[in-house]
């Protein structure tokens, strides 16, 4: 079980008693050890999933997977409906721990169980949706369609950053359209995955209490290292893998997966920018960057990292920016008021330092940046938001580094800044501020922000789910949640029915026998 001895500091004690209340069943082990950003301490030792446990995992869920393609789609919805319920029911502690295991301020913790009880909401609402079209044929009494049909085991590799909204994007989705799920959370945000895994097991049990067949390995999580990520990847009977991370990591998954030809859908880095127009309005401008920049402590795939400001409205919006990175609080994301919480661990905060020093080494002007001492709180690593005054868009600039750094820079040409914006490897998130329609309509534009989420007047980060949410570039390409994202979940098929009595053939191809 958890660390509940003498010793366990009180966030520790909390936790179990969350996971405790959820009915989480964890494996007690020494290979992983779960430690809150909040204050370093221990919050649990796991045993980690090998290569032949998660291959064990896939089995009962490809097991699943076969029963369940054959319940109807809005029955599936069902469960899928009692998903939400459940969620709904444990919003506060389910929230609560994604704040223990992430550091997430509570408002962000809430925010991220209610990303999830709207998907499911999206999903139910789907199950009754996955049409297919009826196509003209060219030929006398025939009909074509398509038809949606379940695609097999999904395997959902999540980050640690939103431990369990990005698995419920894919997972609900995957549930309606007649799939299971393999979950690898993160090795820092197991005990969330967990959690949810025993609010998943009571929505099956409401379910079958109705009446409603789900079999066994609906859901399976493996949490694991290396070794069983690459047993989820490599296996024949995972058709497809969503994988949420860092841009290295997808470039290992990638190719494994498109050697054995499954599908992938990567969503991996961002290097999200905003352009801050001559006509901008500033107050919104200013509200907008600030949560963008800083919220979730720079720890969002679409948090905004670069900022490209007219020359003409810098001095205005500039300082006072500055003045809302000096004056937020940063502290313990539990305590009411906090804005910016802890970055995930020691190895963030280094790699936030290097990239001020490349910075700093590259002309730029560092303010904030520093790290910050909390009380009661000094194993975990918190730090001042930097902003970063860039001569030009050069160096760390144009790497995403994980952490709330924001590189602002002037520019004077409206075309100058669109090519600035998309001279970047990562393609996630964009935005701008203007209330030129002109400079809206271009951003949104073919020729405008080549990434896949264009905003205007509203920073890049904090999507809703009803939109699909991906990217392109060295993002990865791949699209979940809403619009029409459910179509990866499932393979399609044409059909084509004749009911005449002569074969007519496609292409005038005349072959009488
Ligand atoms: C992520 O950081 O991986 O747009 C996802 C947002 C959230 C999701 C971010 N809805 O900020």
């Amino acid at each position: 079980m958890t660390d509940t001895d003498q010793t366990a500091s009180g966030l520790a004690r909390e936790t179990a008693l969350l996971l405790e209340g959820l009915g989480a069943s964890l494996k007690a082990g020494d290979a992983i050890v779960v430690r809150s950003p909040i204050d370093g301490s221990v919050l649990a030792r796991l045993a980690e999933a090998g290569a032949d446990e998660t291959t064990a995992a896939i089995g009962r869920a490809d097991a699943a997977f076969r029963d369940w393609r054959r319940v109807p789609a809005p029955k599936r919805g069902e469960l899928v409906r009692l998903l939400g319920e459940e969620l709904r029911i444990h919003k506060a502690a389910l929230g609560r721990l994604v704040s223990l295991e992430v550091g997430k301020i509570t408002s962000e913790g809430l925010g991220e169980v209610q990303e999830m009880i709207d998907i499911c909401d999206f999903a139910v609402g789907l199950s009754r949706q996955l049409y297919g079209l009826t196509i003209a044929t060219e030929r006398p009494n025939h009909r074509m369609m398509e038809t949606w049909h379940p695609i097999g085991v999904v395997g959902v590799i999540s980050a640690f950053n939103f431990p369990v909204a990005v698995w419920s994007w894919n997972a609900a989705l995957a549930f309606v359209c007649g799939n299971s799920v393999v979950w690898k959370p993160s090795e820092k945000t197991p005990l969330t995955a967990l959690a949810v895994a025993a609010i998943f097991e009571r929505a099956v049990a409401r379910f079958r209490a109705e009446g409603g067949t789900a079999p066994d390995g609906l859901l399976e999580v493996v949490v694991g290292g290396r070794a069983s990520g690459e047993a989820l990847v490599d296996d024949p009977r995972v058709p497809l893998v969503s994988a949420t991370g860092s841009t290295v990591m997808g470039r290992a998954v990638g190719p494994r997966l498109a050697k054995r030809f499954a599908r992938a859908i990567l969503e991996l880095g961002g290097n999200n920018a905003a352009i801050v127009c001559p006509s901008a309005d500033l107050d919104l401008t200013l509200r907008g960057v600030a949560f963008a920049a800083m919220g979730t402590a720079g720890q969002r795939c679409t948090t905004l990292r670069r900022l490209f400001v007219h020359y003409s409205v810098y001095d205005r919006l500039v300082p006072r920016l500055k003045k809302a990175y000096g004056s937020v609080k940063i502290g313990n994301p539990l305590e009411v008021g906090t804005l910016v919480g802890p970055l995930i661990d020691e190895r963030a905060f280094t790699a936030m330092q290097a990239a001020l020093a490349a910075a700093t080494k590259a002309g730029g002007t560092v303010t904030g940046g520093a790290r910050a001492t909390v009380a009661g709180c000094e194993g975990g690593f918190y730090v001042a938001p930097a902003l970063v005054e860039m001569p030009e868009q050069c160096g760390p600039v144009v790497e995403e580094t994980f952490a709330p750094i924001l590189y602002v820079m002037r520019y004077s040409d409206f075309d100058e800044v669109i090519r600035l914006h998309n001279a970047v490897p990562q393609g996630l998130s964009s935005s701008i501020f203007t209330t030129d329609m002109r400079e809206a309509e271009r951003f949104v534009s073919a020729e405008g922000s080549d990434c896949g989420i264009a905003n205007v007047n509203i920073g890049p980060s904090g999507a809703e789910i009803g939109g699909a949410f991906g990217g392109e570039k060295e993002t990865g390409g791949g699209r979940e949640a809403g619009s029409d994202s459910w179509k990866a979940y499932m393979r399609r098929t044409t059909n084509t029915v004749n009911y005449g009595t002569t074969l007519p053939l496609a292409q005038g191809v005349v072959f009488d026998v």
